[in-house]
């Protein structure tokens, strides 16, 4: 077996006017996907310099699901465009000490780009598939390697602006920028492979958004979440997973509610008691599903007053679950202070499902859902 040579790979489908045209729309994939990311790793920053904000109460839920979506879509596109470029691994190396330099450093960046992607995309889907084959933190991994791509990015971008302006600017069959061996005929036309590509990114999305956008949920073979669950909405951790069942329906049940040296403990029926607000809300899971739902319960303002708590103060919301990293959040002072801020004692007019936080767990606007704690035992003003 010899190693390829560039000249080995000769269809005129490896054009740079298909790898301008999807790689544009990569960009507008891989554009979005950096800035709703940023804001969702911001949403769940335990540190809010700047508020985050309450409004609109859809907000994450948009920006999550474009989120996925859009990641989605870009592997397909991603795919299309490495198959059109790949064989210029095998075009020699250049001749001359600069220009060597020069080849290796766009070769360089250009490996570091892909590995970027690479690995963006697949812990991505793979953490939307709640499947988690690694052993590092997905969160803090996926924002770090985002930097990375996006940087590579933009320098991938700059280098190549005048061949992508070129390109986009002559006609899909114009062959200014092909390779000089790159001229058989392909399987289909050059359109015909970037409808199929546009046809693979659109699937990719139907067979996701699915689980954002109601209407697409029966299309949605992929969709990572049914809308199945305990009263019509999906769950992400069950009682028992989290180890809260006997906890969570013992007589001794309490939700203790703390400032300063005042405590009060309060049963459900404590709870039931005090006068109730309903909200509808969507849980928008950081792993792309969301579903709206029809809240009732107490506002966490209201038992903060039970204890004298100022406004403007953070407060800590804990789990009776005992293990795993969402036991205790943050729950910032711009939605702990927000009248529409409750913690849930039903959904959609029935007590909770125990899957779904019963006795009582909390439900915030605009917020990420790895932040709405189920099962909550305390909420105390941070010190
Ligand atoms: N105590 C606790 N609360 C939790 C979780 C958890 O694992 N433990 N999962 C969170 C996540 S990731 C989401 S998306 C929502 C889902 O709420 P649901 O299961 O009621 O739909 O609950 C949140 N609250
Ligand atoms: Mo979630």
């Amino acid at each position: 077996m010899r190693i390829p040579s560039e000249a080995d790979f000769a269809s005129r489908l490896r054009s740079a006017a298909v790898t301008a045209r999807v790689g544009l729309w990569l960009g507008v994939c891989f554009g979005i996907c950096f800035v709703t990311g940023l804001v969702s790793h911001y949403a769940q920053n335990a540190d809010h310099p700047i508020a985050f904000p309450a409004s609109p109460v859809w907000g994450y839920r948009v920006t999550q699901g474009l989120h996925v979506t859009t990641g989605t879509a870009a592997v397909p596109l991603l795919l299309v465009k490495l198959w059109t470029v790949y064989p210029r691994l095998f075009l020699r190396p250049a001749r001359g000490a600069r220009r060597l330099l020069l080849d290796a450093l766009e070769r360089g960046s250009i490996g570091v780009l892909v590995a970027a992607a690479v690995f963006q995309l697949a812990t991505g889907l793979a953490n939307a598939a709640q499947w988690y084959p690694w052993s590092f933190s997905f969160r803090s991994t996926h924002y770090a390697i985002a930097w990375v791509a996006i940087g590579a990015l933009l320098l991938h971008v700059a280098v190549k602006l005048p061949v992508i302006r070129g390109a986009l600017a002559a006609g899909v069959e114009d062959t200014a920028y092909d390779r000089p061996s790159a001229t058989e005929p392909g399987v289909l036309s050059r359109r015909g492979l970037l409808r199929t590509a546009w046809l693979a990114a659109g699937v990719a999305v139907l067979a996701t958004a699915g689980s954002t956008v109601p209407v697409l949920r029966r299309v949605s073979v992929l969709g990572v979440r049914s809308g199945d669950g305990p009263m019509g909405m999906p769950v992400n951790k069950s009682a028992a997973a989290a180890g809260v069942t006997a906890s969570a329906t013992s007589a001794d049940y309490r939700l203790t509610v703390a400032h300063g040296g005042r405590e009060v403990a309060l049963t459900r029926a404590d709870l039931a008691a005090m006068p109730q607000s309903t909200r509808t809300l969507p849980i928008a899971c950081v792993e792309g599903w969301s579903a709206n739902g029809t809240w009732t319960g107490v506002p966490v303002r209201d038992l903060l007053d039970l204890v004298g708590a100022p406004r403007g103060a953070d407060v800590l919301v804990s789990s009776l679950q005992e293990s795993g990293p969402y036991t205790t959040i943050v729950l910032h002072a711009s939605f702990a202070d927000d009248e529409r801020t409750l913690l849930a004692l039903a959904l959609g007019g029935e007590p909770l499902a125990i899957d779904h936080g019963y006795p009582a767990r909390v439900i915030a606007p605009d917020r990420p859902g790895v932040l709405q704690t189920k099962w909550v035992r305390r909420i105390e003003v941070a010190a």
